[in-house]
């Protein structure tokens, strides 16, 4: 609907400064290794990949707490690069497959989609709600917060980043998968009345009815443009164990290719994020491996892998 053909770009991102565990900016280049490009090939896209991100020459020398916030000015500069990257690919009329890295990536993906479709919904797939503030956060850890920088919720979240635009209303926000969020969380999707389907009301209504459902509060009519953040965490840790943050009762494997399945149809998919595939914290290689299946798996059910 939005596309003027199946033409998308790769943007890899290896990086972790959004959280503290270390190796999750090896997820990329492995979805890449694993065959990532030539799986998107088959489905009739022409794609382009031309390397991974480089965000080395990002990082400053000091980078002292900002608050409560880690790495404040690396994760704000690697986050405008790809506020910019994936801006460009947008307005280039091609779908940003943007590979993480942790979800602090989410800042730059939201912010870059936003510069071509200023309408559009994000559906957010996760465990965690990313919604924290800068005063709320208990970790300080960036990954935590996207939400909170992009919606204004916290704006400017802080000195370090001012750059970042109010770019997403709460209408225009769902979360599917919640099971994990903290008490300020909570109460900032009550306050502002922001859609949100836990495991709870996947168990109660089954998934088909919660995209539905997720739909109808943040794309009535199918008129805006779709931007799906699927953290792997939102996924069981029994079909996606090699992330930084498991939370035991998520989304099954089926529930998890349903929700990419049904966007896609939708025809208003005009971007994705795969974040937090961690490969490093694998226990066995069997770990490693389901997870890397995982996120091929997701990318190929939202490009129009279909079954029959
Ligand atoms: N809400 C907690 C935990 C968390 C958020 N995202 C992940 N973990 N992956 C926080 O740190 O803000
Ligand atoms: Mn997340
Ligand atoms: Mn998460």
């Amino acid at each position: 609907k939005y596309l003027p053909k199946r033409s998308l770009s790769v943007v890899g991102c290896p990086f972790s400064g959004g959280q503290h565990r270390s190796g999750v900016d090896i997820g990329p280049t492995t979805l890449v290794e694993r065959g990532l490009i030539n799986e998107i090939r088959t489905l009739g896209w022409d794609v382009e990949f031309t390397g991974h991100q480089a965000f080395a020459h990002l990082k400053p020398a000091s980078d002292p707490d900002d608050g409560k916030l880690k790495n404040p000015r690396y994760v704000s500069s690697v986050t405008r690069a790809v506020a910019d990257t994936v801006g460009q690919v947008c307005k280039a009329g091609r779908f940003p497959l943007i590979i993480g890295g942790d979800h602090s990536l989410g800042i730059g993906t939201i912010v870059g989609v936003m510069q071509k479709y200023p309408d559009a919904c994000v559906i957010w797939v996760d465990a965690h709600a990313d919604i924290n503030t800068p005063e709320t956060t208990a970790s300080g850890n960036i990954h935590g917060c996207p939400l909170s920088f992009v919606t204004g919720l916290a704006n400017p979240p802080t000195e370090s980043f001012a750059w970042v635009p109010k770019c997403l209303d709460f209408s225009r926000l769902a979360y599917i998968g919640l099971r994990d969020v903290d008490f300020h969380e909570k109460q900032f999707i009550l306050e502002n009345n922001i859609a949100a389907f836990s495991m709870h009301h996947i168990d109660k209504y089954g998934i088909g009815k919660v995209v539905d459902m997720a739909l109808a509060r943040v794309n009535p009519d199918l008129s805006r443009p779709i931007h799906l953040s699927f953290d792997v965490d939102g996924m069981d840790p029994s079909v996606a164990p090699s992330t930084g943050t498991p939370v035991r009762g998520g989304l099954s494997w089926r529930e998890s290719m349903y929700i990419c399945e049904a966007l896609h149809e939708t025809g208003c998919l005009v971007a994705m994020d795969i974040m937090e595939v961690n490969p490093s914290l694998a226990n066995t290689p069997e770990e490693a491996e389901i997870t890397i299946s995982a996120g091929l798996s997701l990318a190929r059910c939202a490009l129009g892998d279909t079954l029959l």
